[in-house]
């Protein structure tokens, strides 16, 4: 009798250690259907990871990816707009690339993340940084990114850049990807909800930028949102595999409708418009479009490169993507060298005005 009641004492911790324990010390955690598994083995149901539109409601988690070249001057704004963001912040991984850059950028980025990963309330889930260059040869000064003729070699860089991010920094458990540039002057704290509400598998805001008054006050910022048209797939067929249709250039006569002309400021937030191609200012996506394979050509797929081409290849997969038209994230205004000349002339002419009431008055 004592010998089996010994007997099961020893047999019962035994189970338990079996439990809870190898002879390495690691445990045996998790439970998958009817079967107990060492804790290096994960499942995943890709069914539970679908993206709801109301994700945040759900817990559930989200990857924001952020390219980055030269962008320490916009760091402090950038990380004030990521500190307000009002989906839960636990739930939010950051995925950083740092390319081609001759700043301190990096540097930069320590110092925020350290400030704001040390704050028990609104610290990020996780954070990744990563490095690549990819030759990226055109100059990062608004009047070099801009000209007509370096679009294409600028887009198919960035493709590239966005793609070694976001294979690296996906993992099964993201339901959603938010893209998102450093250099946006102002964007709605909710901005996530606000484009996951509408259920769309690729969304985008209308993106304007202030500009000083003497030029008008504000400008549509970004072309590359938006609905193909006869005319473009026309002009495609005349033009060179590899070379790249750059919106808002009389080089390229697309007559596209563009997202960002039909925006009106007392238009209806929620108004959404189907769209083909689309900008990278601000993006969310499914992460699911890109676990079918979806991407960024790096290379110039149907004439388009980066962003728009994603935006044509979802649509081709069958996706939804969309934008709205009314709902705006504010771009940073950069002055051009000939802003720069102007404004120079501008304070000379105050001067010189301020000069002149002085001798009067004297
Ligand atoms: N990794 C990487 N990021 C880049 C590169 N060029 C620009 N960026 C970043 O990508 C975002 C968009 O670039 P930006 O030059 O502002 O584009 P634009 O506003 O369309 O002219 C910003 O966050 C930049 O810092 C690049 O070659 N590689
Ligand atoms: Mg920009």
């Amino acid at each position: 009798m004592i010998r089996n009641v010994i007997l099961s004492i020893v047999f019962f911790l035994g189970f338990v250690r079996f439990l809870t324990g190898h002879a390495s010390g690691q445990k045996i955690l998790k439970y998958y259907g009817n079967f107990y598994m060492h804790n290096t083995v994960e499942y995943y149901d890709f069914n539970d990871y679908q993206g709801a539109a109301n994700g945040k409601d759900k817990g559930e988690r989200l990857l924001m990816c952020i390219p980055l070249r030269n962008a320490a001057p916009v760091l402090p704004l950038m990380f004030s707009h990521l500190e307000n963001l009002t989906y839960p912040h636990h739930l939010i991984d950051i995925a950083f690339m740092v390319s081609d850059t001759t700043d301190n950028t990096k540097d930069g980025l320590y110092t925020h993340l350290e400030r704001i990963q040390g704050q028990s309330k609104n610290a990020f889930n996780e954070i990744m940084i990563f490095e690549k260059d990819f030759g990226q040869l055109v100059g990062q000064g608004v009047d070099d990114r801009h000209g007509v003729h370096v679009q294409g070699i600028r887009r198919k860089v960035m493709g590239r850049a966005r793609n070694w991010l976001l294979s690296a920094a996906l993992r099964p458990y993201h339901t959603w990807v938010y893209w998102r540039d450093a250099d946006i002057e102002t964007a709605p704290a909710t901005i996530i909800e606000d484009l996951m509400k509408h259920d769309q598998d690729v969304i985008v805001p209308n993106v304007w930028r202030p500009l000083p008054e003497w030029l008008g006050g504000e400008q549509p910022y970004d072309l590359n949102s938006w609905q193909e048209t006869e005319p473009a797939l026309e002009l495609a067929k005349t033009l060179d595999e590899d070379e790249v249709i750059v919106e808002g250039y009389a080089e390229y006569p697309t007559w596209r409708p563009h997202l960002a002309y039909l925006r009106a400021p007392e238009g209806n937030p929620d108004d959404l418009l189907e769209l083909d191609g689309i900008g990278g200012v601000s993006i969310l996506a499914r992460a699911k479009v890109f676990r079918h394979g979806a991407n960024f050509p790096g290379f110039a797929l149907w004439n388009h490169a980066e962003t728009e081409g994603f935006g044509k290849m979802c649509r081709r997969m069958g996706f939804r993507v969309a934008g709205l038209i009314h709902y705006t994230v504010w771009h940073q205004y950069e002055p051009s060298e000939d802003d720069l000349k102007k404004i120079k002339e501008m304070e000379e002419l105050e001067r010189l005005k301020a000069l002149g009431n002085a001798n009067t008055n004297n």
